[in-house]
């Protein structure tokens, strides 16, 4: 069996979106990302962050960001805390299903950094303060998700064009 093996590509141009609610947890999710895309040394010149009212406004921009061509892979931020009204599920369901819209309609990586817990204690958690950093974990998926769409766009190419170190080769009849 073949195997898909993407290596960290250069050049890569990502954008960031992320959503104002909660902004004081937000703005660490933001920084996470941040720095894990210095620590994989992306350009910040190939950065783009853009702020939406909330996260139910995040699908739209990154559709749009998406649809522009020029980001190998969107990472979403946002915090979505449990009220006592079914708001919650709403606001949280619809980011959801619209960001993995997105990213399938368009073809463009969007990594999940949207937050949705029953309190401001387990945002925090996440967001820096004990379990890690989510905006970190998504910078990280979406560059892998990056990488490994520009490794399959390679060897399809390569087995599209019968490029020299294809390994899609038939069984070696000699
Ligand atoms: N938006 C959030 O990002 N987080 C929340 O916790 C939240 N709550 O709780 O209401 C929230 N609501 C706003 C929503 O995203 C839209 O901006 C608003 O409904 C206008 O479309």
């Amino acid at each position: 069996m073949r195997e898909l093996a993407p290596t960290p590509t250069e050049n890569l141009s990502i954008a960031i979106v992320a959503s104002r609610f909660n902004r004081f947890i937000v703005d660490q999710l933001v920084d996470g990302a941040r720095d894990a895309l210095r620590r994989r040394g992306v350009d910040a010149d190939r950065q783009l962050l853009a702020w939406v009212p909330g996260a139910f406004e995040l699908p739209l921009l990154a559709d749009r960001l998406a649809a522009s061509g020029r980001f190998d892979a969107i990472i979403a931020l946002g915090a979505v805390i449990r009220g006592g009204t079914p708001h919650f599920d709403y606001v949280a369901g619809s980011c959801a299903d619209g960001l993995s819209r997105v990213a399938l309609d368009r073809g463009v990586p969007v990594a999940f950094g949207v937050l949705t817990t029953d309190d401001i204690e387990q945002a925090l958690e996440r967001a820096g303060a004990g379990a890690g950093n989510k905006g970190f974990d998504a910078a990280v998926t979406a560059l892998e998700m990056a990488d490994t769409l520009r490794a399959l766009n390679r060897e399809l190419h390569r087995e599209l064009h019968g490029e020299p170190g294809r390994e899609f080769a038939a069984p070696d009849a000699g």
